[in-house]
């Protein structure tokens, strides 16, 4: 293996554009972020670089949903992702975004050179364009009927029905999702990054060079990317949000979320080492590594090592251990549909027990194939593995050393094989520090392949064998006999839960902290670095050393907690409700003398009555100040009878009456509807004289 003086590590820029949720977690910040914990231990010099991904189609959609500027919407997610990641104890060494200034800079920078080089191409060629929004659709956001198999909602880049890969003309009676309305073609110009030319060096690098130490699934897409041929693809935009293409010819157009959003990895390093950024991305003595998620793949393993190669003095990524993805419930996770397990939610539902997500996400990654998380195999696994294998064998090493010793690390007598009892306790510490030893290395060997479930079991096992050791010593039935036994098994099982506080670190933070404090150790921490070194057991106290008081490591997860969990997936929230119901699109203009027609009063409403039949409609006598009308109202379901009589309305008196179930209509009532399909009665400030105008 190469050995490296430094380390820069990545893990995926997320979009600022919803919550993070655990797939994201078990994708690629948990792995990153336990390579990064083991990394340190060793004293390797690592930065940790994440950060909002803030352009892009995602964003600017986003935002219309939500009723919000681009830069509002993204300083929203930005600062709830941040904080999600901090509450988690994701240890990045900084999470920046990519609307920093020096990232414009950066990425603008990026495209000059590559232009000035001669590499880029510019065709102008005809786009769809939605008319009354005014935007060019990216693909994604224009959907028709698939020409393949007749699927009525196919997508201008895939059609999710029969898997065909289209473009968004091949789509029959194409609609914009935005507006709903049929998009026009428009020419326009974009220019084109050749990544064609790249194809034979890339075989070289990639398919050769990394045959061997990148991940099968990795491997395997990139290689088929590469067997299809390679195509030059567009790296700018007609978009207003994004980072504005820095030629006198690009006016109103951006470079390509895809293009800027790796860049930001330079960008946020940068920021973190203004003065000696360079060495983590130009030193050959440099490891890149890219922590992601498969969808993104291509894109990290094909395109940002082309553009890192074009610009002429980059390193390039020398592994991008990408995971498989994340199911919920034996459901893909969904934030359309709320199902899914927010980081924010269960930071706040399960205060104190990160290391419990982090273990059971460990667990399940999906390092080779998709996981699937279940609330009960958490609760199994939590209760079963952290309580009762981990957490139940460090407290009876603690409460014996109490017991016997008062809390001092008991001496470790020579046992000799005098007598039977003491050739087995022998025998079985024999064992066990072999035993122990495997583990140790195995695990480090894990850590260093991208292997984190593998490690992480590794880890355990140590106390899976701390456990067997002391069932089969059993210093408790030696207590008034041997004490110089007891002693020496103590002193081995601290010696046992010692190495646990270290080999845990990268995995449960939380315990680690926990197991420093019960042994005292803050002290010793710095002979504790070279377990990582040695790869086996080491001394982690000495004898005589006075330990601190007993924790519980971790408790119970009980089955109300669960079952609240599993509640909460069934119902999906308002919220989310309204974020798949955009803000109606703007109606066409109209001119004063349109406005001016409407005959709009304020009236009392006299008499209400639910309607047979009819579980939407109310029948509402109104007093108009005019006259005393019948007017049908659809708010049955927002207002009782009894709510709404003796209110004031707003209705419009002119409108030509209308017979709904068999009664007519003289009027409408003026309601404001919800994002969530609530109703309101829209009303003057105070209260007015029936008959009063509205204009
Ligand atoms: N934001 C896609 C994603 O969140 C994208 C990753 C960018 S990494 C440079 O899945
Ligand atoms: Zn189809």
């Amino acid at each position: 293996m190469n050995t490296f003086k430094r380390y820069t590590i990545t893990a995926a820029l997320p979009y600022a554009n919803g919550p993070l949720h655990i797939g994201h977690i078990a994708g690629a910040y948990l792995p990153a972020d336990t390579y990064v914990r083991f990394l340190r231990l060793r004293g390797e010099d690592v930065v940790f670089i994440c950060g909002s991904d803030e352009h892009g189609v995602a964003i600017t959609i986003g935002s219309k949903k939500e009723g919000a500027t681009p830069r509002q919407f993204v300083d929203k997610y930005h600062q709830l992702m941040k904080k999600a990641f901090q509450d988690f104890d994701i240890s990045f060494d900084i999470y920046s975004r990519t609307s920093n200034p020096v990232h414009y800079e950066t990425a603008q920078e990026f495209f000059t050179t590559i232009y000035n080089k001669g590499l880029l191409n510019e065709e102008t060629s005809d786009q769809y364009y939605d008319e009354q929004e005014g935007i060019f659709l990216a693909d994604r956001y224009i959907i028709g009927t698939c020409p393949n198999c007749g699927h009525p909602n196919a997508y201008g880049d895939q059609c999710e029905k029969c898997g065909t890969s289209l473009s968004p003309r091949q789509l029959i009676n194409p609609r914009s999702t935005v507006s709903g309305k049929t998009p026009v073609l428009r020419p326009t110009k974009h220019w084109y990054f050749p990544l064609d030319k790249f194809e034979n060096w890339l075989k070289e690098w990639l398919i050769e060079g990394h045959k061997n130490d990148w991940k099968t699934n990795v491997y395997g897409q990139c290689k088929s990317w590469l067997d299809q041929g390679l195509q030059p693809r567009s790296i700018t935009r007609d978009l207003e949000w994004g980072i504005p293409v820095p030629l006198p010819e690009g006016k109103g157009k951006v470079l390509y979320v895809w293009f800027d959003a790796p860049i930001g990895y330079i960008s946020a390093t940068k920021e973190l080492r203004p003065n000696d950024w360079q060495k983590y991305w130009k030193d050959p003595e440099t490891r890149l590594i890219h922590f992601i998620g498969k969808d993104n793949i291509v894109f990290h393993c094909i395109i940002f090592p082309s553009m890192l190669k074009a610009t002429g003095d980059f390193i390039l990524p020398d592994n991008v251990p990408a995971n498989e993805f994340l199911n919920l419930e034996g459901d893909k996770i969904s934030t359309s549909r709320n199902h899914a397990v927010w980081l924010h939610e269960y930071l706040e539902d399960f205060p104190g027990r990160r290391d419990e997500l982090r273990y059971v996400l460990n667990s399940i990654a999906p390092e080779t194939k998709d996981a699937d998380f279940t609330w009960k195999d958490y609760q199994q696994k939590v209760n079963s593995e952290l309580v009762s294998i981990l957490g139940n064998f460090v407290n009876r090493v603690m409460v014996l050393t109490w017991k016997y010793f008062e809390g001092k690390v008991p001496s470790e007598h020579e046992l000799p094989g005098t007598d039977d009892r003491r050739t087995k306790i022998l025998a079985v510490y024999h064992q066990a520090h072999a035993d122990l030893n495997v583990s140790v290395n195995e695990m480090i060997q894990a850590l260093q392949g991208f292997r984190f479930r593998e490690a992480q079991f590794q880890m355990m096992n140590m106390a899976r064998i701390g456990n067997k050791f002391l069932a089969e010593t059993e210093p408790w039935k030696l207590a008034k006999e041997d004490m110089e036994a007891v002693g020496s098994i103590l002193n081995y099982a601290l010696t046992i839960v010692g190495n646990i506080g270290m080999a845990c670190e990268p995995f449960l933070p939380e315990a680690a902290a926990s197991i420093r404090r019960q042994l005292n150790a803050e002290a010793l921490r710095e002979s504790w670095k070279k377990f990582w070194h040695k790869e086996e057991l080491i001394q982690a106290v000495p004898q005589y050393h006075q330990l601190g008081k007993p924790e519980l490591l971790y408790k119970n997860v009980e089955d109300s907690e669960i079952e609240k969990q599993v509640e909460k997936l069934k119902k999906p929230k308002m919220e989310v409700i309204a974020s798949e119901n955009p803000v109606k699109p703007l109606k066409p203009e109209i001119v004063y003398d349109d406005f001016a027609k409407l005959d709009i009063r304020v009236g009392t409403v006299l008499t209400a009555e639910r309607m047979e039949k009819s579980d939407k409609l109310l029948k509402l006598t109104v007093d108009t100040g005019i006259d005393k009308r019948t007017v049908l109202s659809g708010i049955a379901k927002h207002y009782t009878p009894e709510e709404i009589t003796g209110k004031q309305v707003t209705l419009i008196v002119n409108l030509a009456p209308r017979k709904m179930m068999g009664i007519e209509s003289q009027g409408m009532i003026l309601m404001a509807e919800d994002r969530d399909g609530k109703l309101k009665l829209v009303l003057p400030s105070d209260e007015v004289k029936p008959g009063s105008t509205v204009s």
